[in-house]
């Protein structure tokens, strides 16, 4: 595609040319999940259609084909975010199910009472629950680097919060619900210098920026297919290969294994240790198309275009009265997350959606975040690359109505 061109961009997203309440639909809520180019529709499709068989068991010319699409899609993904081997490349359900994998099969079997995981104050649900229940499981504690105002991390106590009971650190990326892009190359490098692992949740950095696990050099990295651009069921988890080498598997099955008797089985190689059972195929092959779509349009090319969708929308929002953004932090990704005054987000959606524009309103799991600003919700736009400035125009043509309504 070469420069980027939105026109071009637009018309491969066919869901966006709709109407809704008869206004043209802006779609503003991709961190929550963003929609999908035709390409990727039709590879799936051609899929279900042409080569439709379960994977690595098949003699037959079906199931070959799809598992060289299955196994295809794994490489795209070893290159979209540079890791060194398809063997450190693992499918899972979604970024939820990855950081869950490595609580149980990494954390767990190391994790005493009194050891510590450390997290921040900005993370989503995904990213504290699963870590909240392996410490009241074992009577260790969950450690939180503050933030500022602003939506940054508070990292003038980080040295202090890296200690020797710390058996983990799992930091967000980005943050959904501010847009706040983390320092994790340098917070990971600290971490290491006192040799605590790292896992990096991409759930929000993928769609909007270049991926390097080795440049961050994180030990786990995370991230869902539905929010860039591939469907819903599929993500993946990436692990330095020596450190899945010695973890044990989470769910047992067929494929993970080489060998079973009754007496004992051997499990299978990596990366298929970690995939029980039949995989979701269509998905991953979906996915597969959603990278080489990203790489086709360029992701330095789709994340220069969204820095200035999100600087004009900020712009546009800072000279409304009656609105304060939530998360202004000095380096975000497409994410603004405001309040109208004196009206509840939940409102704010509706009004917002009767013209067509569609936000999510809520704490956007990350409620911690909420009581930090000691709001209940926010409303929150998040653009894609698909996104225009006259979007961003019909966001502001709805917070005024909506300050109209109220007024
Ligand atoms: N991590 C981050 C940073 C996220 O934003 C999300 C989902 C997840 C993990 C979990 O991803 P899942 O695909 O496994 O559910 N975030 C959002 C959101 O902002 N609105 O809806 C889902």
């Amino acid at each position: 595609m070469g420069i980027f061109d939105i026109h071009a961009v637009r018309k491969d997203f066919p869901i966006l040319e709709q109407e809704v309440y008869g206004f043209p639909l802006a779609y503003l809520d991709n961190a929550a999940s963003s929609q999908k180019p035709i390409q990727v529709i039709e590879a799936m499709n051609d899929y279900y259609r042409q080569d439709n068989a379960n994977v690595h068991r098949g003699v037959h010319r079906l199931s070959q084909r799809a598992t060289d699409a299955y196994e295809g899609a794994r490489s795209k993904v070893r290159d979209f975010i540079h890791a060194k081997s398809d063997k450190e490349i693992v499918f899972v359900r979604g970024a939820t199910e990855a950081i869950n994998l490595i609580a149980h099969s990494f954390v767990r079997p190391m994790l005493n009472a009194g050891d510590e995981i450390l997290i921040s104050h900005m993370e989503h649900h995904a990213n504290i629950v699963p870590w909240q229940m392996l410490c009241d499981e074992i009577g260790a504690k969950l450690i939180v680097i503050p933030m500022t105002d602003r939506g940054e991390l508070d990292l003038s106590t980080f040295d202090d919060l890296l200690t020797s009971k710390t058996k983990i650190m799992a930091i967000g990326e980005v943050s959904n619900a501010l847009g706040t892009i983390n320092p994790v190359k340098m917070m990971t490098r600290k971490a290491h210098e006192k040799g605590i692992p790292v896992l990096i949740d991409g759930a929000q950095a993928v769609p909007h920026m270049p991926a390097d696990v080795q440049d961050i050099d994180c030990d786990f990295y995370v991230f869902s297919g539905h929010k860039m651009f591939a469907p819903t069921g599929i993500g993946v988890l990436y692990g330095k290969e020596a450190l899945l080498e010695e973890m044990a598997p989470w769910q047992g099955g067929g494929d993970m294994i080489l060998s079973v008797s009754f007496e004992k089985t051997q499990y299978n190689v990596l990366p298929y240790k970690f995939e029980a059972g039949t995989p979701n195929i269509a998905g991953t092959i979906g996915l597969g198309a959603a990278i080489d779509y990203m790489n086709s349009v360029g992701i330095e090319a789709l994340a220069k275009y969204e820095q200035d969708l999100l600087v004009y929308a900020t712009n546009k929002l800072t000279a409304m009265d009656g609105i304060r953004i939530i998360g202004t932090a000095e380096n975000k990704a497409s994410v603004l997350s405001f309040m109208i005054d004196g009206v509840h987000p939940h409102d704010v959606g509706t009004i917002f959606d009767q013209q067509g524009v569609a936000i999510r309103a809520g704490h956007h799991c990350a409620q911690p975040v909420m009581q930090f600003y000691g709001i209940p919700a926010t409303a929150r736009a998040s653009f894609a690359f698909y996104n225009t400035m006259e979007e961003v125009d019909a966001l502001v043509d709805a917070i005024e109505k909506v300050q109209e309504l109220f007024a």
